[in-house]
């Protein structure tokens, strides 16, 4: 079956095939122009994630199962009682960038024209909101002009806030083929990432200033007389107060290395080979969306192009990066708040009207609704009554997130559709609607170069769970609006969706799917990756090839923008800045990725990244404890002193929640800022304070079952098997045995305890099988040797291991397995060592005889690594 990796927005083409057991395996699909066979760690791994341990397979009203009817009739009535009472605006939907298109188009339509409230908003405004907003401020729509031939045919790439080698790692492989090529790789983070391997020159700029070093390239490019004042003219408007603008905050090079506290001569070679190479595309991210200026370094970045004439032409242009894998097909449905549907908005009278007369809709909403930050304000506020949540897990993503709890512990009418049970949402809903999951949904999602690709079932759905475009609709129709959710399966929406991007179009929106309104069912199911808009001879590669763009007078606007201070600056009480961001092989909130061992082994700790020198200020030593102390809330992490990050800096990933860990999400500790334009809130940038942690004592217990330690501080993992969970704690656990039997899930038939060494360990057997497994101490271990994890992949023990279980050691003689390195062929740290040690020099020989590196590519730089440090010993 070929489908498509419902991760990133790189979109890649899978090629599925469920076996007679049910296992499904995956690989690329060679025909999609996205990957063209290629997928990366978490693509590979996703015939892993299809298990159903942890799913939520029945509806559940109020904590018990019951049948669908019960469950949507108390949707629709809950739906309705608040908006009888309270107004529509009292209702409002939550939503998510990983819903298929289809499903998306259902929820705003029935928000927008039959509930009649624009309060629909989406994880999106976390995500791509300052890039909306900036490509409507420039071209007058939300377009991505160019397509992913423009990275291989590029001359210099420009990464802005993005670490595409773990974010978008198939699109990061084409880049590095350009670069083999000849192609330069600038990259602009504050911080030293995998993605820098590959650079040619990595400016870690102060967070926050990127304005400021793109004003000073567009006044530069003016003062080299590199602008393209042809294009300008003809194409654009704008240009005379951006550039004033521009010169204000950047008079020369030094006011701009000095603003963004990098070197002079870093700064030049970057405006150097921006200006004398035609062939240049700006890849942008989260380190630019995720801001309190978020939509002005967005135009900061497009003046650039647009001054150059850098746009619409093969190789070059503005690109941004699009994180989920249906992020764009949500911005086509108008899946936003301020949207309204097939790139239709809420400025224009006629839009509403038009979209209004196409769903024959009784309430058109006639004002934008509310941003997800001020939407959940709201909920807390007591103004929102009923709240549907779908695919997406808000309790722990959103800024100031333990606020978000509490207003979701508030709220008096939680529904919540997702795929698992027990996320740190779904424990807040009064409705549980189980949903279809990748590999048994069915329909659309569009990646970042505006293709849309069909995701097919290749299975059915488990237990009762049905896709959300069905509930949506069944709620619909409950609401007594039959006829416009009688559709029968996606193709019908997906026909309904294209037919109102063409309705009354004309030219004026360039968000046009026309010739696939017609599509029959077997069409849509047969559907080629395709690139909008669509036109009757096949999609569109490239905009804006003609100059001219989708603004009334078809020019392009170039954007004033000056720099500005973040919305929350260090002070004496928060002296340095939180950043936060994502992890190779984790996806999110790890609902899915956190279930398969191998991806778990490349990081299973959350952490805190520090500079040496503020380590030793702070008198922290790598692997110590750290309490964050955030304006809002806190988290409590490992601490990982690394020169990757500059002083002042620190770095946290975003993947950890109350499920995994106590205290080891990021939410809590960022105060909920946002960009006055985007609403998109600023996650990039939390003042903290930063503190050792002494546990009394710590250690961990490996078992079967998933269990929530009675703990100060704990961290879960999947292994092959089992579970293991680090723990640590101020006082000793007060009924010791009693506290241990808990968590060991019964009484242990090992033990050893040593009071004045302060050492207390327990195994406990089920025959000749292990079930549990604890050690506590004052000094440790702190975590197990991973000849103990492994005996949970074994039926049973042999009497020889036994007298090793709780020795804390393996036996000796035997080799311990390790860390993960490749996670695409799950190939251990060790094999790699072993392999160098052995005489392997290269990564293409390391690749040939162990098959390391040769998947996404991802860990060739931990590789060189190895390497590189096998030569320093053997020179030593
Ligand atoms: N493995 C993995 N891949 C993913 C995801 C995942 O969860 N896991 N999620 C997907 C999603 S939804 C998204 S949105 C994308 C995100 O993809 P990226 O945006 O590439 O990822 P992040 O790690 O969030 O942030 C990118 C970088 O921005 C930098 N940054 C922070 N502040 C600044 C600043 O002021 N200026 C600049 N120039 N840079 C700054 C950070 O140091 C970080 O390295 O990834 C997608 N791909
Ligand atoms: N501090 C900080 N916070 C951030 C970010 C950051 O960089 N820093 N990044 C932000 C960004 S860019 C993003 S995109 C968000 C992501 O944050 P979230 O969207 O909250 O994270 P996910 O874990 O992807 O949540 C998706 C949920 O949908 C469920 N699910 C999966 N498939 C389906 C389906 O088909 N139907 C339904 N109904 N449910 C399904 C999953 O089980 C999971 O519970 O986080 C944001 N938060
Ligand atoms: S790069 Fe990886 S996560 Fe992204 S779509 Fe491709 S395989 Fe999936
Ligand atoms: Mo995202």
């Amino acid at each position: 079956m070929r489908t498509t990796c419902p991760y990133c927005g790189v979109g890649c083409g899978v090629l599925a095939e469920a076996g007679a057991d049910g296992a499904v395996t995956v690989q690329g699909d060679p025909d999609h122009p996205a990957n063209r066979g290629r997928l990366c760690s978490k693509g590979m791994a996703l015939g892993e994630t299809l298990g159903l341990h942890g799913r939520l397979l029945t509806p559940e009203v109020n904590g018990r199962a019951v049948d669908w009817d019960t469950a949507l009739d108390a949707v629709a009535e809950g739906f309705r009682a608040a908006a009888e009472q309270h107004g529509p605006d009292s209702v409002a939907f939550y939503v998510s960038g990983q819903l298929l298109t289809e499903d998306y188009y259902a929820v705003n339509k029935l928000m927008k024209g039959f509930v009649g409230s624009a309060n629909v908003d989406t994880n999106s405004r976390l995500c791509m909101a300052s890039t909306v907003a900036g490509h409507k401020r420039a071209f007058g729509a939300d377009v991505v002009p160019g397509c992913y031939e423009d990275l291989d045919g590029c001359d210099l790439a420009v990464l802005v806030g993005s670490n595409a080698a773990w974010c978008h790692p198939i699109l990061h492989r084409r880049l590095e083929a350009a670069r083999a090529r000849g192609a330069r790789i600038v990259v602009i983070d504050p911080r030293r990432t995998a993605t820098c391997d590959s650079a040619d020159l990595h400016l870690p700029l102060r967070p926050g200033s990127d304005v400021l070093l793109f004003n000073g390239l567009l006044a530069h490019l003016v003062r080299n007389g590199a602008i393209d004042g042809e294009f300008l003219s003809a194409h654009t408007k704008g240009f005379a107060d951006a550039l004033a603008a521009a010169e204000r905050d950047a008079p020369d090079l030094d006011a701009v290395a000095a603003g963004c506290g990098l070197r002079a001569t870093d700064v030049a070679r970057f405006y150097r080979w921006f200006t004398a190479t035609e062939r240049t595309v700006t890849l942008f991210s989260q380190g630019v969306n995720q801001s309190s200026q978020g939509t002005d370094k967005v135009n900061a970045i497009l003046n650039v192009h647009l001054a150059s004439g850098r746009i619409g032409k093969p190789g070059m242009g503005p690109f941004s990066l699009t994180g989920q894998p249906n992020a764009m097909g949500g911005r086509e449905v108008g899946g936003l708040a301020n949207q309204l549907a097939a790139h239709m908005g809420f400025d224009d009278p006629a839009d509403v009207e038009r979209v209004g007369r196409f769903w024959q809709a009784p309430a058109m909403a006639a004002k934008p609704g509310l941003k997800a930050v001020d939407l959940f304000q709201a909920v807390a506020e007591g103004r929102i009554k009923a709240l549907w949540i779908m695919a997406t897990n808000p309790a722990v993503s959103l800024p100031d997130a333990d606020a978000v709890r509490a207003a979701l512990a508030a709220c008096p009418f939680v529904v919540v559709s997702d795929a698992v049970h027990g996320t740190d949402t779904t424990a807040h809903a009064h409705v549980l609607l189980p949903a279809s999951a990748w590999g048994e949904k069915d329909g659309t999602v569009t990646n970042s170069e505006r293709r849309i690709s069909r995701q097919r079932a290749l299975r059915p759905s488990p237990g009762a769970a049905m896709p959300d475009w069905w509930q949506v609709a069944q709620v619909g129709r409950r609401l007594g609006w039959g006829e416009a959710f009688a559709w029968a399966s996606s193709a019908d929406i997906f026909r309904e969706h294209a037919a109102l991007s063409a309705f009354e179009n004309g030219g004026s929106r360039a968000f046009d799917l026309g010739p696939l309104a017609g599509l029959t069912d077997a069409a849509y199911d047969a559907l080629e990756p395709v690139q909008w808009p669509v036109r009757a001879d096949g999609g569109t590669a490239r905009l804006f090839a003609d100059g001219r763009f989708v603004t009334p007078d078809g020019r392009a606007r170039l954007v004033p923008v000056r720099v500005k201070r973040p919305a929350h600056v260090v002070s004496v009480e928060h002296p340095f800045i939180l950043n936060t961001g994502r992890l190779r092989d984790q996806w999110h909130t790890m609902t899915r990725t956190g279930t398969v061992p191998r991806l778990a082994s490349h990081t299973d700790e959350p952490f805190v990244a520090i500079h040496p020198d503020d380590a030793a200020e702070q008198d922290l030593t790598d692997g110590d404890l750290a309490v964050v102390e955030g304006i809002a809330g806190r988290a409590v992490l490992r601490v990982r002193v690394t020169e990757d990050q500059t002083p002042g800096t620190l770095f946290a990933p975003i993947h950890w929640s109350r499920r995994f860990a106590s205290e080891g999400g990021v939410g809590p500790v960022l105060p909920a800022a946002t960009d006055p334009v985007s609403g998109q809130p600023e996650l990039k940038h939390g003042p903290v304070s930063l503190r050792r942690w002494e546990p009394g004592w710590t250690g961990f217990l490996i078992g079967r079952a998933e269990v929530v330690p009675d703990a100060d501080w704990w961290v879960g993992t999947v292994r092959d098997g089992c579970r293991v969970t680090l723990l640590a704690g101020d006082a000793w656990p007060a009924d010791l045995e009693g506290w241990a039997a808990r968590l060991l899930g019964g009484v242990a038939r090992l033990d050893l305890h040593d009071g004045g060494r302060g050492v207390h360990r327990w195994a406990r057997l089920d025959g000749d099988r292990l079930e549990a497994v604890l050690f506590i101490g004052i000094d440790g271990p702190q975590r197990p040797c991973d000849w103990l994890v492994a005996r949970f992949a074994e039926p049973a023990v042999s009497a020889e291991e036994r007298p090793w279980l709780l020795s804390g050691q393996a036996p000796s003689g035997t080799t311990e397995c390790g860390r993960v390195l490749c996670a695409c062929w799950n190939v251990a740290e060790a094999r790699v060592r072993a392999a160098v040690e052995a005489g392997l020099t290269s990564v293409q020989e390391i690749g040939a005889a162990l098959k390391a590196g040769t998947g996404c590519g991802s860990c060739v730089s931990e590789i060189k690594e190895l390497i590189a440090d096998a030569r320093h010993d053997v020179a030593a």
